[in-house]
């Protein structure tokens, strides 16, 4: 029997070092890393179910051509060659007849390693295809972030332990990042007191005191607690005098943010807000947890804006966490983006039906990401992948939602079977994953289909051949914040990234901006705003994440049946009882889940977990049916919970 580490790529802040037992050439056991300071020795219920997943009979294990119509699902097996032949041909064709920019290759988090993640952009900078903006999760929050702090990192996760409060702001932690909520859980137990912000009642909320906001009042909760903590003398003028701007601006913006203005807004009592602004004050050090649910809504940037903007008044240098995914890798030299000839075409992630219906695509490359069951206006999204004009191709270990438009489908690799190195979005381990067992069949990994596809094409740019460990030798040397080498990292899995200076602020003042230079130059308000939401239909659909599932990912390897949280009064307004089907639609469309009436959604919300595999719903639909695909202007962040609708009994 042999060990090997290994780490959860999936896209999670909590990216796992594992510890898997290999014997025969087959994975035996795959356990939590008990060395490893975050992962602590247990993995969340998706990291249990791995050897099930690796094994699982419905891994495409083999390069297939599709045989019926578009959409239809039926393919035949081919050869690596005859599949890798047919894309270079094609391609070719595409790239002559129409150019370049008619290629578009769709991918995001599905496996997150840096190489799994980035050496296929090598591919596609050399050809200089489209691509999109990677604006589907949480780039209105990090725009947000770098207008007021230059660079968006905060805080770690270690220092969880030592705060006297902790704030989870539209963070499900209990279910999106399960080890950020264990250290709460034992801060909580040393005397640490929690506040969660949130209009749900979910595990998470459980943990602390629930102040259950109105969806999207957010900047305006934010707002009366700065005003509050301003007029009642409870912030630090001295950290705002030395390490500040804009704040004399700022104080003026906020006069009409009076405690009973925000609480009519927010629907959050007088009392609570101003024992949450005493509290915040008082109980330091503390840092606020700002979740990515709450960003993905019209409002969400500025919502961000305004969150983080309150450590700064009492005196915390970024006291809050959002995203910690700037480290100092060579990014360039990953993307090999000096092979590019040209500047990228760019789709907002969230059009992509938009886009393959209306623009110029004939080409489409996905992998990592399963958009026709991730997609906001999922209608629109199939629509496109039917064009008869457009050629798909998709990379992926199983028949998925996505897969079933493509036009050849390529059997992708576990990450057991392949080298990587992985980077967290919140905690600093650089984390190693070695390939533990053999690629199952025919299964190949990301690089190494691009390495093929090259090699087709006639391309002969050196990097578009390098080998995996070759790059992740080079990405390690040059980097100035690991504290190690590659040759410690194979001894321990992990090592530990040092983290920018707190209190560096790389805005043009050099200091934290409450009025932002960086807004005005891209012609956005210096001070975050309210922005109106125009909904047509009375109910907000929040979709949020599931325990066992990630995004998509193990919904067919898990038996877990959607449905829909209804509050007692909207369900009794709509002679709805429990477990009653129930079409719920809106412009965009329509979908029927069983009801469950529940008190944990507020009068106004309904809510799903995201995001079921369409084709094993019964009427071959899921929540993104009715999902927003608009984007927030400022950053083309989605909007998928600015989602309204109505629902029927069927
Ligand atoms: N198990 C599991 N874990 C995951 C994922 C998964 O699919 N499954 N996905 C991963 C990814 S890619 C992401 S982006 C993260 C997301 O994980 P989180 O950052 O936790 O975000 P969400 O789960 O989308 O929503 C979190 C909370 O935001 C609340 N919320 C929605 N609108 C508002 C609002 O206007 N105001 C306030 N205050 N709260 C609001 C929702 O009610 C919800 O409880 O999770 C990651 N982790
Ligand atoms: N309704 C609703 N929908 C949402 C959201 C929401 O809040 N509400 N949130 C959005 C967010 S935050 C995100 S991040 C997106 C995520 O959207 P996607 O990235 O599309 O999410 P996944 O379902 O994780 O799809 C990843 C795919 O990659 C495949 N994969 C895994 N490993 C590999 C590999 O090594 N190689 C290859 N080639 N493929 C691999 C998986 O099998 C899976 O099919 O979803 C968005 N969708
Ligand atoms: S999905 Fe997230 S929490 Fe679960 S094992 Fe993977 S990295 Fe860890
Ligand atoms: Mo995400």
């Amino acid at each position: 029997m042999k060990l090997f580490f290994n780490t959860c790529p999936r896209d999670c802040y909590d990216t796992c070092s594992i510890v898997t037992a290999v014997d025969e050439g087959k994975l035996i056991e795959v356990k939590a890393n008990s060395n490893h300071p975050i992962t602590q020795g247990y993995l969340c219920p998706k990291g249990q179910n791995l050897i099930k997943y690796v094994y699982h009979k419905d891994r495409v294990l083999y390069p297939l051509r599709r045989t019926g119509s578009k959409g239809e699902g039926k393919f035949k097996k081919i050869s690596w060659d005859d599949a890798l032949n047919e894309i270079a041909s094609r391609l070719t064709k595409v790239i002559n007849e129409n150019g370049s920019k008619t290629v578009l290759h769709y991918d995001y988090g599905g496996h997150s390693g840096l190489i799994s993640l980035n050496f296929p952009k090598r591919f596609f900078n050399a050809i200089g295809s489209a691509e999109t903006t990677y604006s589907i999760c949480d780039t209105a929050g990090e725009l947000a972030v770098e207008l007021h702090y230059g660079k968006r990192y905060g805080r770690k996760p270690e220092e969880m332990l030592k705060s006297k409060l902790i704030v989870y702001w539209g963070f499900n932690a209990a279910v999106s990042n399960l080890h950020n909520f264990g250290l709460a859980k034992q801060a909580k137990e040393k005397g640490t007191k929690i506040y969660v912000i949130d209009p749900i009642a979910n595990e998470t909320t459980r943990l602390g005191t629930h102040l259950r906001i109105r969806p999207a009042t957010d900047v305006i909760f934010a707002f009366g607690i700065a005003k509050y903590l301003i007029d009642n003398e409870l912030i630090d003028s001295d950290f705002i005098n030395e390490h500040t701007h804009g704040f004399e601006d700022f104080k003026g913006y906020l006069s009409k943010y009076t405690t009973e203005y925000v609480s009519k807004h927010t629907g959050i009592s007088t009392q609570d807000i101003k024992s949450f602004a005493v509290d915040y004050a008082a109980l330091k050090p503390n840092f606020i947890n700002i979740g990515y649910g709450l960003q993905k809504q019209i409002n969400g940037g500025e919502i961000v804006r305004a969150i983080c903007l309150l450590p700064a008044l009492i005196g915390v240098p970024r006291g809050f966490y959002y995203c910690n995914s700037e480290r100092d890798f060579d990014k360039a030299y990953l993307k090999a983006t000096h092979l590019r000839p040209n500047n990228p075409v760019k789709y907002v992630s969230s059009q992509l039906g938009r886009d393959l219906i209306s623009k110029e695509i004939n080409f489409l490359f996905v992998y990592n990401a399963n958009p026709a069951a991730t997609s906001p206006n999922q209608t629109l999204v199939k629509k496109g992948l039917l064009h008869e004009d457009l050629f798909v191709v998709v990379h992926d270990l199983f028949l998925t939602d996505t897969t079933l438009y493509a036009d050849i489908v390529l059997p992708a690799a576990s990450f057991f079977e392949t080298m990587d190195i992985n980077i967290s979005y919140w905690h600093y381990y650089l984390s190693l994953n070695q390939k533990a067992i053999e690629p199952i069949d025919e299964a190949k990994s990301n690089s190494e289909v691009f390495r093929l596809l090259a090699k087709k094409m006639g391309l002969s740019q050196p990097e578009l051949f390098e080998p995996d460990e070759d790059v992740i030798k080079k990405l390690i040397s040059t980097s100035k914040t690991i504290e190690g080498r590659y040759e410690d990292l194979l001894q321990k899995g992990f090592l530990r990234m040092k983290q920018l200076p707190l209190m560096e602020f790389q805005t043009k003042s050099g200091k934290i901006e409450f009025s932002s230079s960086r807004a005005q130059e891209l012609g956005l308000s210096s001070f975050p705003i309210v922005l109106d939401e125009h909904p047509q239909f009375p109910l907000r659909l929040i979709s949020s994440a599931h325990p066992l599932i990630l995004h998509s990912q193990y919904f067919n390897i898990q038996s877990i049946k959607p449905y829909i949280l209804v509050n007692p009064t909207d369900a009794i307004k709509r002679m709805i009882k429990n477990k009653d089907a129930t079409r719920i639609f809106n412009e965009r469309g329509s979908l029927v889940l069983p009801v469950k009436i529940s008190e944990n959604v507020p009068e106004g919300v309904i809510w799903t977990f995201r995001s079921p595999w369409v084709s094993l719903s019964h009427d071959k639909k899921n929540v993104n049916v009715l999902t927003n695909d608009d984007f927030q202007r400022s950053s083309y962040g989605s909007t998928f919970n600015s989602t309204f609708v109505e629902l029927e009994k069927t």
